[in-house]
């Protein structure tokens, strides 16, 4: 079972994964404002929510992790080099994650943030703020580092061109990619050594995100106090 589910005002995509048969499930990147949508769609599927998972320390918007983890019982997992203290599994590279007969594998994709993590799912990719569609997250706060993000999506991008992408974000509409994809047509990484990356990345200026100030403090307690 399959969900993508978005949040308008934070351009955040959301993901309801589940074992048909046993219906235990995990959800990614929970919104907190978009908590009373999730349980209704996790209650409608009749899934019994096992982990409740965050790409990252999010800095524009707050985590619905810790209420689903409040509701459901479900157990927070972020990536290790986080070190939150409010996650119940810090997750290493290459560890699986199991719900019923399915599996979730992280891959530590730093660069974003250092606690950045991806996950694949058979034939998909949970690329967080890794990699975007044509885009990727910023390296400009929350220990960001173009060198390192650069390293990450080489390591996505070792994946075969037909594995989908499934992103943290996107503010056009696209809802989804490829490897194949993103390898050829991705403006900051197509044709672009890791130097020219860094380049990019290092000139991009952009605005500061609206709800860093709220977001930041309120995902160190996963999305319980804000
Ligand atoms: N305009 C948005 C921007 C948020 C933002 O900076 N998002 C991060 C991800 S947490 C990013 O990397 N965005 C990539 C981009 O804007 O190109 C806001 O203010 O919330
Ligand atoms: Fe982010």
């Amino acid at each position: 079972m399959f969900r993508q589910l978005f949040d308008d005002d934070s351009s955040t995509y959301t993901y309801l994964l589940a074992d048909a048969l046993t219906r235990e499930g995990v959800v990614i990147d929970p919104v907190k404002e978009q908590h009373e949508r999730d349980l209704s769609v996790i209650r409608e599927l009749g899934i019994n929510l096992k982990y409740t998972i965050d790409t990252h320390v999010h800095a524009d918007h707050v985590t619905g992790s810790g209420p689903l983890r409040e509701v459901l019982g479900a157990k927070v997992v972020t990536g290790a080099a986080t070190g939150l203290d409010c996650s119940d599994v810090l997750i290493p590279d290459g560890q699986p994650l199991t719900f019923g007969n399915e599996v979730l594998t992280a891959i530590a994709t730093p660069g974003h943030t250092d606690g950045c993590t991806s996950y694949r799912w058979r034939d998909r990719l949970f690329t967080g703020d890794t990699l975007l569609i044509n885009a990727c997250g910023r390296t400009d706060f929350q220990q960001g580092d173009a060198g390192r993000l650069y390293d990450s999506i080489q390591r996505l991008f070792a994946h075969p061109d037909e594995t989908l992408v499934f992103p943290g974000h996107d503010y056009e509409g696209r809802r989804v990619s490829s490897i194949g994809q993103e390898k050829a047509l991705n403006p900051r990484l197509a044709g672009k050594d890791r130097q020219a990356f860094i380049d990019i990345m290092n000139g991009l200026d952009l605005p500061y995100p609206r709800h860093i100030d709220r977001a930041l403090p309120a995902n160190q307690t996963c999305g319980l106090a804000v």
